[in-house]
């Protein structure tokens, strides 16, 4: 039965490579639509947690753990070494880049050897990694051939179809976004497009493999250098004295502006390393992206200057300092901290040895109960993540426990009036 019959009648097997915070609830999501699916990863004790219907991370992912629990009867999690006899393929490992913010396509060319190792006449391999445009078509696509012996597009088909999802609102976005489908073919992108009419409901948008990744690429590298601007913008507002959250609450009441948020910097597993991928593949012409990779990047580096600067007002000797850095994950309400902007501020205050202990509500070994205990005789709070948790701080009884009192605001969460008003030097990001 051709491919097209076997995803219409839901009888197509289906074979994801990378169960992390795509992978996973794309191979749940599949499954809990009773399509046959089978999680292929790396790590031996996600697949054992997974088969013990247990979360390997991305716990409090809303609807996460109901998926686990209704897919067990069409989804199984196994380690790269078994045969896997599936119809479609798809692959989302990461795509890092490396010290000189060049692509490192290794885990995507491990899977696809893989997968070029299963795929059999009419199957469908998929490319959800985000990747240097061009890679699918001159990298990826050859790879698939060689080490399968089969042509593309006339013995197997091969379509893009980058990820447009986020913490907390994963399952949601999955079934409702958009999604741009570029195909090894037009038949490719047409076939692509009926697996994914069955997973969302939004806009299936069909083009070649390389404008598919370059819309992706573009889409985060667009998103970095809008929060870049806003975080240049709260740089200037410290100079002018103007509280950078006022100025982005009335620019934006214009309807055609929209500024984002300035902030403790840009972590996570997209905006660090997607423009990066798109430069690499355009010869590095591009002044916006390095520019504002630099802006953001420094932004830790930023809020160590406002730290010091402040322990200098109460005259503290910042060897002598003790800090509560509040939050590890690279945004809000999240447990993932690949790329953190707390690690760089972290690396900064290991180098100059100071002294200073991380909370985080949601990562294990930081997840202490009791905060207020813990800001025992510290100096400043530095706040990075603008975790829910922390509303319920109440800063009254945290200035009973601390030495100093000195609150250094990464993400504009505490009232600096308030706070003045309880007796803190307060400094925020934008605001000082
Ligand atoms: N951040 C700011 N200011 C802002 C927005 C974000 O400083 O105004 C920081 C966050 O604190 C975080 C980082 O930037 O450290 C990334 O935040 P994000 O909201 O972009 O979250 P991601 O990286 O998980 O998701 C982005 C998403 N893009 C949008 O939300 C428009 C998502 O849709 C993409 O699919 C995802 O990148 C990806 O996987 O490419």
């Amino acid at each position: 039965m051709g491919i097209e019959k076997l995803i219409k009648q839901k009888k197509a097997r289906i074979a994801i490579i990378g169960l992390g915070y795509v992978g996973l609830p794309l191979a749940l999501l599949l499954s809990s639509r009773k399509f046959e699916t089978i999680g292929i990863d790396r790590d031996k004790n996600k697949i054992k947690l997974l088969n013990s219907l247990k979360l390997p991370m991305a716990e409090k992912e809303p609807g996460l753990k109901d998926l686990l629990f209704k897919s067990k009867k069409h989804f199984k999690a196994i380690l790269p070494t078994a045969k896997v006899d599936a119809d479609i393929f798809i692959v989302i490992v990461n795509t890092p880049v490396d010290k000189l913010n060049k692509p490192n396509n290794e885990p995507v060319l491990s899977a696809s050897k893989f997968v070029a190792e299963n795929i059999k006449r009419n199957s469908l391999v998929i490319i959800e990694s985000t990747v240097a445009p061009m890679t699918t078509r001159d990298i990826i696509i050859p790879a698939l051939e060689k080490y399968s012996k089969l042509k593309v597009n006339s013995e197997f088909y091969v379509a893009v179809c980058p990820e447009r999802i986020r913490p907390n609102h994963v399952i949601k976005q999955l079934t409702t976004f958009s999604r741009v489908i570029g195909g090894s073919s037009p038949t490719a992108a047409q076939v692509a497009k009926l697996l994914y009419s069955k997973i969302t409901s939004g806009n299936l948008d069909l083009t070649d493999t390389v404008t598919a990744e370059t819309v992706k690429t573009v889409e985060n590298a667009s998103r970095d250098v809008q929060i870049a601007f806003a975080n240049e913008m709260a740089l200037l507002c410290e100079r002018l004295g103007v509280n950078v959250w006022d100025l982005r609450e009335f620019v934006n009441k214009d309807p055609f502006k929209n500024m984002l948020k300035p902030g403790a910097g840009v972590g996570g597993h997209c905006l660090p390393e997607d423009p990066w991928l798109l430069n690499a593949s355009t010869g590095n012409i591009s002044e916006f992206i390095p520019t504002s990779r630099k802006i953001n990047d420094n932004m830790p580096r930023h809020v160590f200057s406002l730290i010091i600067k402040s322990l200098n007002i109460k005259k503290i000797n910042p060897k002598n300092a003790k800090l509560l850095i509040l939050g590890l994950a690279y945004t809000e309400d999240c447990d993932d901290y690949r790329n953190s902007p707390t690690e760089k501020l972290v690396r900064i205050l290991k180098k100059k040895k100071i002294n200073y202990k991380i909370h985080d509500p949601l990562i294990k070994n930081y997840n202490f109960k009791n905060l207020y205990k813990l800001a025992k005789e510290i100096d400043c709070i530095i706040l990075m993540v603008s975790h829910s948790y922390y509303n319920n701080i109440n800063l009254t009884n945290l200035s009973h426990f601390m030495r100093t009192k000195i609150i250094i605001d990464g993400r504009n969460f505490f009232d600096k009036k308030k706070a003045q008003n309880l007796g803190y030097l307060y400094k925020g990001v934008g605001n000082v």
